[in-house]
């Protein structure tokens, strides 16, 4: 079968010290996250990166489809964070998203609560995280980052009217290798920021969209209803009810009130 340039090429010119030190790309594989988690158990080093040019069997979060094509980025990074850093890591793969986008493209970019990356309102890039937590320690957590790059969402009926692309914005493709150095680079950074304060909390809170907004959050069975006032460290969302209640949430999708 033949191989994929893409390692060789992402790390000609990669300047970080940690993250994409070891790089095991793929042609096509089902999910970056599920090699990734096999590579972790197996004990391979932190910072390492599996990337696929295209994924068969890409997920979101429960078990919901990530479309990735070719044209589009799928990796993921093994990470070794101390528990306390484990609610970080969103925060680190959304900014590092953001800023990347920012730098390759020139786009304006927002963080949606807790893991989408929009560009213009529409949804350019999602993110699972997944962990292996054991007693008080982290094995291991690893960050699936997929971003549209040069996809075309008119090609793809069920994310047409939601999603969009770099190269959809920008009308011209990019080149793909520049765009994950940028973003190795931005992940790092974040990353090894993140036991240096609140610094990384803060630029996250500050560039989500909808904080201050009547939203819908719909939370596994549960809807809610109410403003959400403001995110917490530990990146739960807390939700002022109509009530007058505050409610802190963990996890759930949240859409703009009509
Ligand atoms: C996510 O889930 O947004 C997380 C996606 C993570 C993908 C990366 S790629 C590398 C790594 N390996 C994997 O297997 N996964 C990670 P969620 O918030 O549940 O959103 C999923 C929803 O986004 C789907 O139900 C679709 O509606 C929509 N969607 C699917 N593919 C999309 C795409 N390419 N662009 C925009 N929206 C998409």
């Amino acid at each position: 079968m033949a191989e994929s340039n893409l390692a060789a090429d992402i790390k000609r010119n990669l300047k970080t010290e940690l993250i994409g030190k070891k790089i095991i790309a793929y042609l096509s594989l089902s999910s970056t996250n599920d090699i990734a988690k096999r590579q972790a158990k197996k004990g391979s080093r932190e910072g390492t990166v599996v990337v696929a040019e295209e994924q068969t069997a890409g997920r979101g979060r429960l078990k919901r489809a990530w479309l990735s094509p070719k044209g589009s980025i799928a990796l993921s990074i093994i990470l070794h964070p101390t528990p306390d850093q484990l609610p970080s890591l969103i925060m680190v793969a959304s900014l590092a998203v953001a800023r990347c986008i920012e730098e390759v493209s020139g786009l304006e970019t927002q963080i949606k609560w807790p893991n989408d990356v929009l560009v213009k309102g529409k949804k350019v890039c999602g993110i699972l995280i997944e962990s292996d937590v054991r007693g008080s320690a982290v094995d291991y957590a690893v960050i699936g980052i997929g971003i549209n790059v040069n996809l075309k969402p008119a090609d793809f009926p069920e994310i047409a009217a939601t999603a969009t692309s770099l190269s959809n914005e920008l009308g011209g493709e990019l080149s793909l290798p520049e765009v994950i150095r940028c973003l190795l680079v931005e992940v790092e950074n974040l990353y090894l920021a993140v036991p240096e304060g609140d610094i990384v909390f803060r630029e996250w809170r500050d560039r989500l969209v909808m904080l201050g907004k009547e939203v819908e959050l719909i939370s596994g069975k549960a809807k809610y209803k109410g403003v959400a006032e403001t995110v917490a460290s530990d990146g739960s969302l807390l939700l002022r009810q109509p009530d007058g209640q505050l409610m802190k949430i963990v996890a759930g999708d949240v859409s703009l009130r009509q």
